[in-house]
């Protein structure tokens, strides 16, 4: 079963699944094995890596710890650049940010990638990359010097949904972005989830489980958190997100 699959599946057991992201530039390694193994416990749908600057210096030797501490949940890079790149992990999200209008980020760096994702043989997850208007600016939206959507325009956003599905994507990522102040609206999850099959990832400054229950209810079909679990490494916490997003 590829990963992807393994995705798609865990909406057949749940509402919506739940990832959690880690930016290496946060989490150090040697708080990274008690924090896998909890979420493994709290039973997450993934792990997603990466960020938006690397300091980190050996991206494969962080991935490595995954192998040990992540039993079989699947590992997949979130990549902020090309230099995100790793035989490590069990899949990549292949990000076009389709929100912007700046063509290195839509293919530039995906023909740069590809060579180099075929050699090491790693699972490519094509995903719509949308950023959504979230207050104040965020780092996606500095280091890809685009604007983001306009969070009251959710036809605006929808529209971009129907390109992707058009253009084959196998998912799309409403982003608030990380840390934003606030998280992308329901309004607009709801008419982009009716618009389109494609299953929608949404992230962004989701602080609560109510929060997180929210998003789902309004056509989610996968939570992404980062952040709030890097201030508050609380396997309590961990389970309550899952549950509330599981909802089964
Ligand atoms: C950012 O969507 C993710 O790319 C997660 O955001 O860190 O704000 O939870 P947070």
């Amino acid at each position: 079963m590829t990963v992807f699959e393994k995705l798609l599946n865990c909406k057949t057991h749940h509402k919506a699944g739940y990832f959690v992201l880690i930016d290496p530039d946060k989490t150090p390694e040697e708080s990274l094995p008690k924090f896998l193994e909890s979420a493994v416990e709290a039973k997450i749908d993934a792990f997603l890596i990466g960020g938006s600057l690397l300091l980190t210096p050996d991206f494969d030797a962080y991935l490595k710890i995954f192998k040990k501490h992540s039993a079989d949940c699947p590992v997949i890079i979130f990549p902020g650049g090309v230099h995100q790149i790793s035989a490590q992990a069990d899949a990549i999200l292949f990000l076009s940010l389709l929100s912007g209008r700046n063509s290195h980020h839509i293919i530039g760096s995906q023909v740069i990638a590809s060579p180099i994702i075929h050699r090491l043989q790693l699972e490519a997850i094509s995903t719509a990359y949308l950023l959504v208007e979230s207050g104040r600016a965020t780092s996606a939206e500095f280091m890809s010097g685009t604007i983001p959507l306009p969070r009251h325009k959710p036809e605006i956003a929808a529209a971009h949904a129907l390109a992707a599905k058009y253009m084959g994507f196998k998912l799309i990522y409403l982003e608030g972005g990380s840390g934003a102040d606030h998280s992308v609206p329901e309004e607009m999850i709801y008419t982009v989830s009716k618009t389109v099959d494609t299953p929608l990832i949404v992230g962004g400054g989701i602080r609560t489980p109510e929060e997180a229950a929210k998003k789902v209810a309004a056509g989610a079909s996968f939570i992404v958190t980062g952040n709030i679990l890097e201030q508050n490494n609380d396997i309590n916490l961990l389970k309550s997100f899952a549950s509330a997003i599981h909802q089964s």
